[in-house]
């Protein structure tokens, strides 16, 4: 077919359906499957089911722990469906925008909420676009109808809105991979949200980025998915990033589009009730929400008293570009790369606590863009130096020769010098026991736990005749 006639046909489409086809109905899915549905607003009617109840399966997790665990105190926005929205929804507080103030909003099933009126759209656009008035912590193809997956809830604060897309699966009915994200959004008068801040995203584990009617296959690749904000007016707005494939990699909200397990376990914080619509720089880790710990006192192995994080900072404007200071109450334990790549600039630290007196250490970094005017956000890292017994007593303890290979190693432990009545375990730095090998083998599986520091000790005859430090990748 000719360009045109698509065109055509295409808006033939959208004015039949906009008389008569409901939204998630069965004509509308037998359309939007074929991909004669293109993105656009129809008329929705939303029955919210009572019968619903809570799904209860969203958990804190990562170390982030920004998610709030749903209780019974949330309600349902929508009933399952696919492309639909909640009713208007009226808040006790005023949400400041940009400079406009709102006071209810919609909750758009599709990984979004908006305020002038609701979307239907399930193909996310690049920011910025004139025609979406809209706050989008992820908006792509959500389709909540499928058996295993979840739904769209909220709660409503005094002075603040949480909305949670519990394990959410993606168009058309799937459930083979879930997402969940949540979306506050507030006053600032509320401390769910980061001081001086209004709007809070934060990510439990993304598995998904795109439906099959934007082209996706098995969830990825297509039409990527958008993160960021857009007033609608064509001016001021932002992207996280947008993504379409698995993986961390993340270059910035703009160049080449991301992976969306960048996002996993990060808490992104913002202010849009500012009085300039220059938005300070955003901080990115999923590590970095809380004290970090280190460990010292290991004599053998030095550069296992050292912990390796990074950070990301944003502009988050498209053009800004951003600088930065990095200072530490003990400048001869950090040290650092950076990795500037235009909005975005990632840092690859390392404390190294070797000889290091035990206590509280901090490192202060200051992120100022060239926005006018320009915005400053400060990130305070807190560093506790531990002393560990364990790690001390690493030279002194009976050395029964036994070698550990690879170290750091990702799935299989080897033993060399290994005895067939040995007994291995594997603990963590508290001392808890979390794998144990009985006798007559010479490896340990160590895929299935997470990644960190681990000891390995060796019992012989009922005595421990070695502990051997190793680092799970
Ligand atoms: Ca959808
Ligand atoms: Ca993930
Ligand atoms: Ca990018
Ligand atoms: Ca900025």
């Amino acid at each position: 077919m000719k360009p045109f006639l698509l065109g055509f046909f295409s808006l033939f489409t959208f004015a039949v359906l906009s008389q008569s086809i409901k939204v998630d109905s069965k004509e509308y899915q037998s359309l939007k499957s074929q991909g004669l549905i293109t993105n656009q607003n129809l008329i929705n009617l939303n029955p919210v089911n009572p019968n619903i109840h809570y799904a209860g399966n969203a958990t804190k997790t990562g170390v982030c722990d920004c998610l709030i665990p749903l209780d019974t105190t949330f309600m349902l926005a929508m009933a399952p469906n696919d492309d639909l929205y909640s009713n208007s929804i009226y808040l006790p507080f005023s949400f400041s925008f940009y400079g406009a103030t709102y006071d209810s909003l919609y909750i758009n099933n599709n990984g979004n909420i908006s305020f002038t009126t609701p979307y239907n759209t399930f193909t996310a656009f690049t920011f910025p676009d004139p025609s979406f008035n809209m706050i989008a912590p992820f908006w792509a193809d959500v389709d909540t109808r499928s058996i295993n997956g979840g739904n769209v809830w909220y709660k409503l604060n005094p002075h603040s809105l949480v909305i949670v897309w519990d394990h959410v699966g993606y168009f058309n009915m799937m459930d083979d991979k879930l997402n969940t994200f949540q979306l506050i959004i507030s006053d600032g008068q509320d401390t769910i949200v980061p001081a001086g801040n209004n709007v809070s995203f934060c990510y439990g584990d993304m598995q998904w980025t795109t439906g099959a009617a934007s082209q996706g296959i098995n969830g990825f690749n297509g039409s990527p998915a958008t993160v960021g904000v857009n007033i609608g007016n064509g001016l001021d707005y932002f992207q996280v990033g947008q993504f379409d494939t698995l993986g961390t990699s993340f270059d910035g909200p703009y160049n080449t589009i991301d992976q969306v397990d960048f996002l996993d376990n990060q808490e992104i914080y913002f202010n849009l009730a500012g009085t300039t619509t220059n938005i300070p720089p955003l901080v990115m880790s999923s590590l970095i929400c809380d004290t970090i710990d280190v460990y010292t006192g290991d004599t053998l192995h030095k550069s296992l008293n050292a912990v390796d994080f990074t950070l990301g900072v944003s502009t988050p404007e498209i053009g800004q570009l951003l600088n930065t200071t990095i200072q530490c109450s003990l400048p001869s334990a950090l040290s650092y790369i950076a990795i500037p790549n235009g909005e975005f600039t990632q840092y690859n630290l390392t404390f190294n606590a070797t000889n290091v007196t035990p206590g509280m250490y901090s490192i202060e970094m200051d992120i100022t863009d060239n926005g006018v005017p320009a915005q400053t956000v400060h990130k305070s890292i807190p560093i506790r130096v531990i002393y560990d017994a364990n790690l001390s007593g690493l030279s002194s303890l009976t050395d029964a020769g036994i070698k550990v290979f690879p170290n750091p190693a990702t799935s299989i432990l080897n033993f060399e010098g290994i005895q067939s009545s040995d007994d291995i375990q594997l603990l963590d730095l508290q001392g808890k026991l979390i794998l144990s090998e009985n006798q007559h083998s010479q490896s340990l599986d160590i895929s299935m736990i997470e990644k960190g520091v681990y000891l390995v000790r060796i019992i012989r005859d009922g005595k421990h005749v070695q502990t051997i430090k190793i680092l799970k990748d």
